[in-house]
């Protein structure tokens, strides 16, 4: 399969983040990135498909924020990176603001998704990342693995949390849509319940969405990926959630995972997306289910099974030392 990334991903490097009460480095590294570089060869070049696809997900001035945020920051007579503080949780509406304080927390939904000096260039070239792998399905591959960073599946239409910016995976999705490749299913497998996915596609009927997750009772996001959450009017149906707690291990994840296959199958997908987060590992520093690195390989060609042209567009995974490793094992399930 065809493995993806551009160098300009790395221009995005948050110096620290708020994490229980403390800043600490920022887990979203560039040596994310590195370590899964290092461990796959033959990496192919990243096009350009310009805005339109980004818009067709995303809120266009919510974009425009984006890319003019770090400057504003400087502009109000700061440095480092820009960071939000107030968040309107009710009665979010379109106010014009005078002050990156106000527009920085009315386009988020948490304060751990830093803004730096390269961070637009960065999440464009990582939606970018995942468009150009998507086009391999659209040239008959039967797999294609985009190497996304920053990660996407926090990111809502208007909003950015969990490290995400632009929906990597969503974008995607409705670029499959566009190219006659539907019906989509997107399948989440990262630690953290895709948030920002789930609700883009919420009441669409047309693009299903199955998440296998922590239960967000204990963990991140909290307050979505709840068992009861199966989208909305005509989407009704076209999500569904499977948390699991704390501990799960590769024999515990299988179930859940078959069920999540199942209805995908059922529902009637013609082409997958997969958000891969690797945060599932024993040693993943921030998570706590227990997958090991065989289990990857167990999973992707149980995945593969299903037979559908199947995108793989990276999310998390912070254990850094093993993570190359990891995702190799992962992608090594679709041969
Ligand atoms: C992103 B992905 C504590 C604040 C919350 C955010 C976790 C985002 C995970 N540092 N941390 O789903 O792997
Ligand atoms: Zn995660």
């Amino acid at each position: 399969m065809k493995l993806f990334f551009d160098d300009r991903q790395t221009g995005h490097a948050p110096e620290r983040e708020l994490h229980n009460g403390e800043f600490v480095p920022y887990a979203e590294s560039i040596d994310r990135l590195q370590s899964i570089v290092a461990a796959l060869d033959d990496w192919q070049p990243v096009r350009d498909f310009g805005r339109e696809p980004l818009l067709a997900v995303h809120d266009p001035a919510y974009v425009a924020f984006l890319e003019r945020a770090h400057d504003d920051w400087l502009t109000a007579g700061r440095s480092g990176d820009a960071i939000g503080y107030s968040f309107p949780i009710v009665r979010r509406r379109p106010l014009r603001f005078n002050r990156i304080d106000a527009d920085i927390g009315a386009y988020s939904f948490d304060a751990s998704t830093p803004i730096a000096a390269g961070t637009w260039t960065s999440a464009y070239w990582s939606a970018q990342c995942a468009l150009t792998a998507l086009d391999r399905l659209n040239e008959g591959d039967a797999h294609a693995f985009a190497l996304c960073r920053p990660p996407g599946h926090h990111a809502g239409r208007d909003y950015m949390g969990g490290y995400c910016y632009l929906n990597n995976a969503a974008i995607a999705a409705r670029h499959a849509q566009a190219l006659g490749l539907g019906p989509i299913a997107i399948l989440d497998v990262d630690y953290h319940h895709g948030n920002g996915t789930q609700d883009i596609f919420y009441e669409d009927p047309a693009i299903f969405f199955a998440s296998i997750h922590a239960d967000p009772v204990t963990d991140y996001p909290f307050y979505w990926g709840h068992a009861d959450e199966c989208g909305e009017g005509a989407g009704e149906g076209a999500t569904l959630n499977l948390p699991l707690p704390r501990g799960t291990d590769g024999a515990a994840y299988r179930p859940a995972l078959d069920t999540a296959l199942r209805a995908i199958a059922a529902w009637g997908a013609r082409c997958l997306i997969v958000s891969f987060g690797a945060d599932t590992f024993s040693g993943d520093p921030i998570s706590n289910f227990k997958l090991e690195r065989q289990d990857y390989t167990t999973m992707a060609r149980v995945i593969a099974d299903l037979g559908l042209p199947t995108l793989v567009v990276m999310e998390g995974g912070y254990a850094v030392g093993d993570l190359g490793r990891n995702v190799a094992a992962f992608l090594a399930g679709f041969d």
